[in-house]
């Protein structure tokens, strides 16, 4: 019996149950993705007991000499992977590593100009709800309603017309590659800084197979949890001529201590990132979203522009008469994992939606391929073509266990 076990059945039944779900399940959140033994291992580690306010070298606690160890070889591994000049590991999240950049720059009531949420952008880019709406004054701009492609000229004009003092490129459900070099163009000209937002794609630009904003953005945010592969937290790169200022916005400017358990498991993800075959891994995730993407096309779905070039695609439901909602509770039956997702120029609201977003990192994870990706496509489309079936549920869910059954997660916690 485990420790866990004999001190909080409860849990411990919880995270059985849900390392089950996660091994029959088939996972297509874009933003998700399962992280390695070894991960998980730092995270689970004695370095929770630790404070350490400030950074390696320089903490207002004693004892920092170990965890020292561990953020300095994040930060180098950090800014290793993607060519940066300076990395702040200790952002506790992407939200809080945007709003870190947010309050390095900028005063309550400077124009931002960002990406629409319901076009692709994130809630930290502008969203009335968001910290980021209330406390700024916003200008969003979104894509082309024909090609569903990032509006540049739209971007420009907007620039030209409002000189924001920050402009956002980035989001949570751009299916297409962003290059960010005419963003640094528009921002140059108009004397905005620019941020480039990488949560979704970090993993594909540190295998160079999208394209970098470092050294065109003054400041680089991520997760290092969804393509990165590794524990759930953010980071912030940005040129050495911004480090002390952002360094002093995280700690003390919007976190106290960092959790040094996540920020050893970070070191350890980009460690395993300096392996040939995590960019194969990436180059998987790519060539995976690019089968799916083909496969539901060919089963007649509409693809918010056309298709996809990075790790994950949104399906327009619209020609199909289904909302968002409807299909992901429906796929969730059957164990397909996904989420409702605006569209551009939307006409539901965010918890009924018109799309669902569809994305291929954690299933590459478990090793599956483009056959695979052939079979997904075809069980997604024998739920969605018979909404509601409770037969044709059952026998997907006898289908998707067959199938994720070849490709164990966890083995080792799973018995
Ligand atoms: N929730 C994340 C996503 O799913 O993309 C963004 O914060």
């Amino acid at each position: 019996m485990t420790s866990l076990e004999q001190v909080d059945p409860d849990i411990a039944k919880a995270l059985r149950a849900e390392a089950e779900r996660q091994n029959r399940n088939l996972e297509l959140i874009a933003s998700e993705n399962f992280v390695s033994e070894a991960v998980l291992e730092a995270m689970g580690s004695v370095l929770t007991n630790k404070y350490a306010e400030g950074y390696p070298g320089r903490r207002y606690y004693g004892g920092c000499e170990i965890v020292d160890i561990a953020e300095s070889l994040a930060i180098a591994r950090a800014k290793e992977l993607f060519g940066a000049e300076h990395a702040n590991v200790q952002p506790h999240s992407g939200a809080q590593a945007n709003m870190a950049v947010f309050f390095t720059l900028l005063k309550p009531g400077d124009t931002v100009l960002g990406p629409n949420l319901s076009h692709g952008g994130h809630l930290t880019a502008g969203s009335p709800v968001n910290y980021s709406g209330k406390f700024y004054s916003i200008v969003a701009y979104g894509v082309r309603r024909d090609t569903e492609l990032i509006d540049l000229d739209q971007v420009r004009d907007l620039a030209r017309r409002h000189r924001p003092k920050l402009i956002i490129a980035g989001g949570s459900a751009f299916p297409r590659a962003i290059d960010f070099k005419p963003f640094g163009e528009i921002a140059g000209e108009v004397g905005a800084a620019l941020m480039a937002d990488i949560a979704h794609p970090a993993g594909l630009v540190a295998a160079g197979l999208h394209p970098s904003p470092v050294g065109v953005a003054d400041f680089v945010t991520t997760t290092t949890h969804k393509t990165l592969r590794g524990p759930r937290g953010g980071m912030v790169m940005c040129r050495q001529a911004h480090a002390a200022a952002l360094d002093k916005t995280v700690m003390p400017g919007v976190q106290g201590g960092p959790l040094m358990h996540i920020i050893a498991a970070k070191a350890v993800a980009f460690r395993e990132a300096q392996l040939p075959e995590w960019r194969a891994y990436q180059q998987q995730v790519v060539r995976n979203a690019t089968a799916l993407a083909s496969a539901l096309l060919a089963r007649g779905y509409r693809l918010v522009s056309g298709g996809t070039d990075t790790h994950l695609l949104l399906v327009d439901l619209t020609p199909t008469g289904l909302t968002g909602k409807d299909a992901q509770e429906a796929l969730d039956r059957a164990w397909i994992t996904v989420n409702k997702n605006t569209i551009p120029y939307e006409t539901r609201s965010p918890m009924v939606t018109s799309g669902i977003r569809i994305g291929t990192p954690a299933v590459t994870t478990r090793g599956m391929a483009e056959p695979e990706m052939a079979e997904i496509a075809r069980l997604i489309d024998r739920i969605l073509g018979k909404l509601g079936d409770a037969s044709v549920e059952a026998s997907v869910r006898g289908e998707v266990q067959e199938l994720t059954a070849r490709f164990p997660l966890y083995p080792e916690r799973l018995g």
